[in-house]
């Protein structure tokens, strides 16, 4: 029998587990509790402690509960020989993330192109004034991070009519998106762009990449929409940009600690738009219906999508 191990941080067990044991009748499923070290076929993770992957016997892969595999691979560098080398860490495909995600950086950008923070601020004030409009053809949109989730985005705000560019590390070819690839590249995706959309893997390269230099090169007044990781902007420098004017706001959703410290100068920053790291939740029916048809191809000896490049880091 097929032995499932599952451990979702900070999310209720019992939902997941009924839903794993309806789609994969034939496994053993239980929920990790500290001091289990016993044999697992398979481990269903988010934010797992490490203990929970240390001297696993038995585990043929591990699945990641969400799009981001950061906290894995940050486990990986710190003890490479974590998983053996046959045993590999599979994130989802999309599993209805993108859709969410669409919407999310839709709505912030057009909240910014259609200045309604401005129109919510006269209301205040009862005045009746019509400020002028911004163009949508002098409206370039860059996305950084060109993963699963990024193209997706760029062609959503491509197809809504926006100029949009994509920045990624290696080449991406995508209809309606200028891509530009590699570092050096950088000043040209970046410059005069009037919103900015973080969509990266955190990786060493990605950390503390959104800065004082990438925002001087954004258009003045531009918009930073963070739905990645907190870790990739220096916060000081966010801070910065929006007291002399260079960023116009910014809406976060991913911050270097989380839950974001109630003592955060961010909370206090009324250009600055927060959400709980809600941009795109992992949909349980969806991801269960993905990861159990991924198990049964495995146990085929069949190969399967999603698997982690573990020296490229996504
Ligand atoms: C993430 C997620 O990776 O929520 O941030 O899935």
């Amino acid at each position: 029998m097929i032995s499932i191990l599952f451990y979702k941080h900070q999310d209720d067990p019992a939902p997941w587990l009924a839903d794993l044991a309806r789609h994969l009748p034939q496994a053993q499923i239980r929920m990790w509790h500290p001091g289990d070290a016993d044999p697992a076929d398979y481990a269903l993770v988010w934010k797992p402690p490490l203990e929970l992957l240390q001297r696993r016997q038995g585990l043929k892969a591990v699945f990641n509960l969400g799009a981001g595999v950061d906290v894995l691979l940050g486990f990986l560098r710190e003890h490479p020989f974590l998983l053996p080398p046959h045993v590999s860490l599979i994130k989802l495909d999309d599993a209805g993330m993108a859709a969410q995600m669409n919407h999310y950086v839709g709505q912030a950008v057009l909240r910014h192109f259609r200045q309604m923070d401005a129109y919510g601020q006269l209301k205040q004030e009862m005045r009746w004034h019509v400020l002028p409009p911004k163009i949508q053809a002098d409206y370039p949109i860059g996305v950084m991070g060109l993963g699963a989730l990024g193209t997706q985005v760029a062609s959503y705000l491509a197809a809504m009519g926006f100029p949009v560019r994509g920045w990624s590390r290696s080449r991406k070819h995508l209809a309606g998106v200028q891509c530009y690839s590699g570092e050096e590249t950088l000043p040209v995706f970046l410059d005069g762009l009037q919103a900015l959309v973080n969509m990266m893997p955190l990786t060493a390269q990605t950390e503390n990449m959104l800065d004082r230099t990438v925002f001087n090169c954004l258009a003045r007044g531009a918009h930073l929409i963070n739905v990645a990781r907190g870790a990739q902007v220096v916060d000081d420098d966010l801070l910065a940009a929006l007291s002399s004017g260079q960023l116009g706001g910014a809406t976060l959703d991913a911050f270097r600690t989380e839950p974001l410290p109630s003592g955060h100068p961010f909370w206090r920053e009324p250009r600055i738009a927060i959400t709980p790291h809600i941009a795109a939740l992992t949909e349980r029916t969806e991801s269960i219906r993905q990861i159990a048809s991924k198990i049964e191809a495995l146990e085929k000896g069949e190969s399967v999508g999603g698997i982690v490049d573990l020296a490229r880091g996504y």
